[in-house]
C-alpha cells in the first residue's frame, strides 16, 4: 500500500476487511502465510482473555486497577507484527496486543499492573520501554531514541502510541515536530478509541480527524480502520519501511473503540450510551478477523475453543505465580530516578514509612 494514497485533508479512511470479514481490497490482503495468520489471531484473543481475566480478579480484590483492551485488539496487534526484532516499542499504558508481539512476557505484565516495579524489567533483548502513565511522554522518548540511532548510524525503526486524549498535550507537538525536523524515524500510533476517560473524542479537537495533524509537521498521515488488522499491518509497515530508509516519521490515526471501561475505578455508563457501545460491538475486530480466517478454512469452532481454553490456563497460571508473593520493595518507587536520591523524594519516601507505621 501505499500511504500517500489516502488523504487525511479529504478524511479518506483506509480498510482491507469490512466489519463482517470481507475483503474490500483484494490487492491489500498481506502476503503472510497460515501460520502468521494464526498467530495473529491468538494474539488477539490472548490479549482479550488476559483482559477479562485481569477484570474478573480486579473484582475479586486480587489485582490493582486495570486498563482494558477491550475492542483495540486489532489497532495494537496488527502494527506491532510490522516491528523487526531491533526496532524499538515506546508504548503508554493501554498496548497490551503489542507488549505481547514484542515478547513481552505475560508475567510482567502482570507484575506491573499488581503494583510490582519489576514489571517493567523487559528481559534482555526485548525492545521495550516501561509502560509510561504521564499522558504523551513516551512520544519525547521515541523521538529522542530515533534521534540517537540516526547518530549511531543504527538503522532501528521506534514504534509509539497515544491516545486520541493525548494529542491534546504539549508533548504530544513536540515530539511529532522535532521527529520531523530531525528525521528520526519514528511512527506514532494514535489510538482513537474515542474517548479520554469521560471526554469524548468530538470535544477533544476541533480537527475532522487526528491524522490531518500531520500535515502541519510535513509528515504523511493517514486516518486507519483501526478494527481491521490488515489495514494496519500494512499502513504500519509502509510507515516502518520509509522510516528506515531515511525519510522520517509517519502519523498513524487508529480509528477504533474502548469497549470497556477506562479502567477498572471507571463507569462509562455515565457518560455514553449503551446504543453507541451495541453499534461497535458490530465492529469487533476479533470476529471480523474470525470470519475471515473461517473463511479461508484456517480455523473453526472446535480450534477457537480449544485455543481459548489453552490461553485461560496459561493465564491463570500466570496470574496465581505472581499472587501474594510480590516482593515489592518501597525503595523500588523513589530510587531508580536519580543517583542520589533529592531531599524532597526522601522526605516523601519517609512519610510513606511512617504512614505505613502507623504514623501520619
Ligand atoms: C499528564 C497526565 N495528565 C493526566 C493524566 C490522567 N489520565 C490518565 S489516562 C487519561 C486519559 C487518556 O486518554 P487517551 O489519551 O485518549 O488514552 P486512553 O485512556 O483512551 O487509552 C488521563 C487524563 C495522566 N495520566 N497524565
Ligand atoms: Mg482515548
Amino acid at each position: 500500500m501505499r500511504l500517500e494514497d489516502y488523504n487525511p485533508l479529504k478524511n479518506e479512511m483506509y480498510q482491507v476487511l469490512d466489519p463482517t470479514g470481507k475483503i474490500v481490497l483484494e490487492k491489500d490482503i498481506p502476503e503472510l502465510d497460515d501460520e502468521q495468520l494464526k498467530y495473529l489471531y491468538k494474539t488477539m484473543l490472548f490479549t482479550r482473555t488476559i483482559d477479562e481475566k485481569a477484570l474478573s480478579y480486579q473484582r475479586q480484590g486480587r489485582m490493582l486497577t486495570y486498563a482494558p483492551n477491550l475492542g483495540q485488539e486489532a489497532a495494537q496487534v496488527g502494527s506491532a507484527y510490522s516491528l523487526e526484532k531491533e526496532d524499538w516499542l515506546a508504548p503508554a499504558f493501554r498496548e497490551l496486543g503489542a507488549w505481547l508481539v514484542r515478547g513481552v512476557p505475560l508475567k510482567n505484565i502482570y507484575l506491573y499492573w499488581y503494583g510490582n516495579e519489576w514489571g517493567s524489567h523487559m528481559p534482555e533483548g526485548v525492545r521495550v520501554l516501561p509502560i509510561s502513565v504521564p499522558i504523551a511522554s513516551q512520544m519525547q522518548h521515541a523521538t529522542g531514541i530515533g534521534m540517537a540511532n540516526n547518530i549511531k548510524n543504527e538503522k532501528n525503526v521506534v514504534l509509539t502510541y497515544v491516545g486520541d486524549g493525548g494529542t491534546s498535550h504539549g508533548d504530544f507537538h513536540e515530539a511529532l515536530n522535532f521527529a520531523s525536523v530531525f528525521k528520526s524515524p519514528v511512527v506514532f500510533i494514535v489510538q482513537n478509541n474515542q474517548y479520554a476517560i469521560s471526554t469524548s473524542r468530538k470535544i477533544q479537537t476541533m480537527s475532522e480527524n487526528i491524522a490531518l495533524k500531520a500535515t502541519a509537521y510535513a509528515m504523511p498521515g493517514i486516518l486507519v480502520d483501526g478494527n481491521d488488522i490488515f489495514a494496519m499491518y500494512n499502513a504500519t509497515k509502509a510507515a516502518v519501511d520509509r522510516a528506515r530508509d531515511g525519510d522520517g516519521p509517519t502519523l498513524i490515526e487508529a480509528y477504533t473503540y474502548r469497549l470497556g471501561a477506562h479502567t477498572t475505578s471507571d463507569d462509562p455508563t455515565k457518560y455514553r450510551d449503551d446504543a453507541e457501545v451495541e453499534e461497535w460491538k458490530k465492529k469487533d475486530p476479533i470476529l471480523r478477523f474470525e470470519e475471515y480466517l473461517k473463511g479461508k478454512n484456517l480455523i473453526d469452532d472446535q480450534w477457537i475453543d480449544e485455543t481459548k481454553k489453552e490461553l485461560e490456563k496459561e493465564v491463570k497460571e500466570t496470574f496465581e505465580s505472581i499472587e501474594d508473593k510480590s516482593d515489592t520493595v518501597l525503595e523500588d518507587i523513589f530510587k531508580y530516578h536519580y543517583e542520589e536520591m533529592p531531599a524532597q523524594l526522601k522526605d516523601q519516601l519517609d512519610e510513606y514509612k511512617s504512614f505505613l507505621e502507623g504514623g501520619k
